[in-house]
């Protein structure tokens, strides 16, 4: 199928607003490909569908889930904001006929992120952050970082929604810590080694 034809799909399932949102992830995400090394047509892909079944009700989400042999955690089930990611990767494959891993783990892991991201599943994660017409306290920060370095942005976008949460008390899903855990890591021990590097000067 071809990226107009995605569109299409999309724009039927859901209100101009999101639809819109979505547009600006696809191009945010070809961009952020481009400036990384990610494949562009998979990236612009995956950005019209990442909120596919957004609006779509929660039976039919589960249905689909269903259908796509996806078994869903306790924790998972009891939160509702983490159900389109899931049933949005259980879409693409059972109703659009997509096979690659790629495409699907980023729209699965588009909310959460988790360990060991793929270059693609970052690069849509942060599209989701910067999108054009996003407009929250600290979007200018993670445009700047996203241009900067994707992996400095990936942990500000993940540091940003896990503060936002436990603020609120709301349940944290383990991709989300694990996705943290990982790309903290991951950026203290760059800096370990540039100090040492620095020290070597
Ligand atoms: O679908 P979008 O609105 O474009 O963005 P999204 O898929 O990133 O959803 C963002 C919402 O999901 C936001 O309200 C925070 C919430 N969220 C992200 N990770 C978690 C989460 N909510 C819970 N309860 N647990 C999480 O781990
Ligand atoms: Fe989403
Ligand atoms: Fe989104």
């Amino acid at each position: 199928m071809t990226y107009k034809e995605y569109e299409e799909i999309i724009e039927k399932r859901m209100k101009a607003g999101r639809f819109k949102h979505s547009k600006n992830v696809a191009k945010e995400a070809v961009r952020l490909a481009k400036k990384y090394g990610a494949d562009v047509q998979k990236a612009e892909t995956a950005g019209i569908l990442h909120d596919a079944t957004k609006e779509t009700p929660d039976s039919e989400q589960l249905e689909l889930i269903e259908r796509a042999g996806i078994v869903l955690t306790p924790l998972e089930r009891s939160t509702r904001k983490l159900w389109h990611a899931i049933s949005g990767a259980a879409f693409v494959q059972v109703e659009l006929g997509i096979t690659d891993e790629d495409i699907i783990n980023s729209i699965r892991y588009h909310t959460t992120g988790r360990a060991g991201m793929s270059l693609l599943e970052k690069v849509i994660f942060i599209a989701d952050f910067t999108s054009a017409e996003r407009d929250y306290d600290g979007v200018d920060k993670m445009r700047k970082l996203a241009d900067k370095d994707l992996d400095e942005a990936v942990l500000e976008g993940m540091s940003f929604t896990i503060a936002d949460l436990a603020q609120r008390k709301l349940t944290i899903a383990p991709d989300t810590f694990m996705g943290y855990n990982d790309v903290s890591f991951k950026a203290s021990l760059k800096e370990k080694k540039e100090k040492m590097r620095r020290n070597q000067l």
